[in-house]
């Protein structure tokens, strides 16, 4: 099923230079980008963002962590966007994620792991409904659609 997924290069990521490393392997993959802006993400937003762990350990340090910096909020479409863009970022311990992922490639430290992606469809859309408003996000057929599906 064609999906769109909300992806976000973290504080570190944009700190680090990987903003074209991060859309590079996105493209590479075949997924077509529909949305992308630069953003510093208040506080308010970032408590919504990340509220499912609130009252975790290390709730204070994502939030501080979260809003250090711009970001870079995207919106990706794809057959299978939400779970191709997971497996591209690899595991949310850098430490065990696979070389070759995103994160395995990038990145040592949980609090510290350069990118996000939605975990599900639903989320998804939760995720880009509180990043994006409608016009924002573009729809439009790219030319190389017809060589990324059987
Ligand atoms: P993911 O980002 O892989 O979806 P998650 O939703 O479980 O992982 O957690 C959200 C973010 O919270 C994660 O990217 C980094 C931070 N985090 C999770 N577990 C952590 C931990 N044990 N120590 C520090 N930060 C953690
Ligand atoms: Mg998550």
């Amino acid at each position: 099923m064609i999906e769109k997924t909300f992806v976000m290069v973290k504080p570190d990521g944009v700190q680090r230079s990987l903003i074209g490393e991060i859309v590079g392997r996105l493209e590479r993959r075949g997924l077509k980008p529909v949305a992308i802006k630069m953003y510093r993400m208040p506080r308010d937003l970032a408590e919504r963002f990340y509220a499912e762990h609130k009252g975790k350990q290390f709730y204070d340090g994502l939030i501080n962590y979260i809003t250090s910096g711009p970001v870079v909020c995207m919106v990706w479409e794809g057959e299978g966007a939400v779970a191709a863009v997971r497996s591209l970022m690899g595991k949310t311990n850098p430490a065990e994620a696979a070389p070759g992922t995103i994160r395995g490639d990038t990145a040592l430290h949980p609090g510290k792991n350069v990118i996000h992606g939605s975990d599900a469809p639903a989320s998804a859309q939760r995720e880009i409904n509180l990043l994006f408003n409608d016009y924002e996000v573009i729809d439009y057929s790219r030319i190389d659609a017809e060589w990324l599906k059987e």
